[in-house]
């Protein structure tokens, strides 16, 4: 994309609502747009670096088994009657009516529809197990939006949902998302830790939260210290295998990690002193096991092996897909604007040209920018007529994990310099170089 035809409207100056450093960014970066309180547009950068999101997410649920598929957002309140909770729901559901008078709400999440599309398809074990997901924009009308896209009232949120025949096969289900989330957050740059938290009014006594820490988050957390340093890393997992599953999900769960909600002082005072530490977080994701809560209620149940009829054992599995872009800036920044880790980025390398309209100059970029895109890179050149610094502070601000620095006296030895955004370091060598450099770079991302 070149930057003169892009629709990129960053802002100068600081917006005086935002209050923490990832809505700032997102706001001066002309990534997002408010329209209400917690309802957003996404202008193209935002947009670009949601699609990124989602796609991991997506990756990594496939790997891990889970079907994709689409609910719609407006659901009927009948289903929700079924269950019991549209009463218990309250104000965060935002209750319409149709033009036939009709009961109708938009979705703040979708374990009755997924239940419903179950019970009418589904009626042996044989079926199972099966786990169906989608990512789908939610409405949650929150007492206090605030903080950008981090406590939206709309906002994206991939929700999944296993069937299992029993408690042990939903169990695995569990153990299956715990470690998918994990490879789904390292992707993305980020340490999420799994904690113990309370299930609130998805129900089930089995839940954990994933979070990841920053003094700006919402929740407060307390945890061993050692748990930050685990790592699922480039392991293989066969999502099958419960022993192997289950023994990674005990790795990560076995050291004290606990949201307020669950916290229990004495369990914590066992942990060495070192290494007790009280912070905050942002909750990027929870998994659920609730068993037959839906089911019992809603008439889904499959015939099992020895011809009886059971409710299906279920779970429910969510991504705050929108709340990552908060997060991961939150992780990831400086002073000068965010640092995006490759794997999110919403374009690989940024082409910063320092005398548009100088013929060498702009051969050498336009080369630059060609050989990019050959290699299947998405680059941003900056074509405008600006002055240098004007240029840097749009890159920098942007957060491009990498930059090319186009200018006549570097060509004049046939060099350009390749900055990193994450350390600051510049080094000069050949254009050929720098492309392959940054097409290695994003091998194996
Ligand atoms: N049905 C379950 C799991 S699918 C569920 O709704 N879980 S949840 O309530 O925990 O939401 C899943 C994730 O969505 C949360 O972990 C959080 O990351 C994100 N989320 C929840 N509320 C908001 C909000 N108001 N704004 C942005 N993201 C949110």
């Amino acid at each position: 994309m070149r930057l003169t035809r892009y629709f990129l409207p960053v802002l100068k100056e600081n917006p005086a609502e935002a209050q923490i450093v990832s809505h700032r960014y997102m706001l001066r970066a002309g990534m997002i747009k408010q329209q209400a309180a917690g309802i957003y547009s996404w202008l193209p950068l935002g947009f670009k670096v949601l699609k990124r999101i989602e796609q991991i997410v997506h990756e990594e649920q496939i790997r891990a088994g889970h079907i994709p598929l689409l609910m719609p957002t407006l659901q009927p309140a009948d289903l929700w009657r079924e269950s019991g909770r549209y009463d218990d729901y309250g104000q965060e559901m935002l209750r319409i009516k149709d033009r036939h008078d009709r009961d109708m709400l938009y979705g703040p999440t979708n374990e009755e529809m997924i239940t419903d599309i179950f019970r009418s398809h589904v009626s042996s074990y044989k079926e199972l197990p099966l786990t169906l997901y989608h990512i789908q924009w939610k409405f949650r009308d929150e007492v206090r939006p605030r903080f950008g896209v981090m406590r939206g009232r709309e906002f994206l949120m991939k929700d999944g949902y296993n069937f299992d025949v029993d408690r042990e096969a939903a169990l695995h289900a569990y153990n299956r998302h715990m470690v998918s989330y994990l490879r789904t957050y390292e992707r993305m740059g980020l340490t999420a830790i799994p904690m113990r938290a309370a299930s609130g009014p998805i129900g089930g006594d089995n839940t954990h939260e994933f979070l990841v820490l920053a003094s700006t988050g919402e929740s407060e957390v307390f945890y061993d210290d050692a748990v930050t340093g685990l790592k699922l890393g480039n392991r293989e997992v066969d999502y099958d295998d419960r022993a192997q599953v289950k023994a990674i999900c005990d790795e990560f769960t076995t050291l004290y990690a606990r949201t307020d909600e669950t916290h229990d002082e004495a369990l914590f005072d066992a942990v060495p002193e070192a290494r007790r530490k009280v912070g905050r977080g942002i909750e990027v994701g929870q998994i659920f096991y609730f068993g037959t809560k839906y089911s019992e209620s809603m008439g889904a149940t499959v015939v099992t092996a020895d011809g009886s009829r059971v409710p299906v054992e279920m779970g429910s599995h969510g991504i705050g897909v929108s709340r990552l872009l908060g997060a991961i800036i939150e992780a990831s920044h400086d002073d000068k604007g965010i640092i995006w880790p490759e794997g999110v980025t919403p374009f690989h390398a940024g082409i910063v040209n320092l005398k548009q309209g100088d013929a060498a100059t702009d051969a050498a970029c336009e080369a630059i920018y060609a050989a990019l895109k050959a290699k299947g890179l998405d680059p941003l050149y900056d074509d405008r007529d600006e002055r240098a610094g004007a240029k840097f502070a749009t890159m920098d601000l942007i957060g491009l994990p990498w930059r090319v620095t186009v200018g006549p006296r570097g060509l004049a030895n046939g060099k350009v310099e390749l900055t990193s955004r994450r350390t600051g370091i510049s080094e000069e060598m050949t254009a050929e170089t720098a492309v392959d450099r940054i097409a290695q770079i994003y091998e194996g991302v």
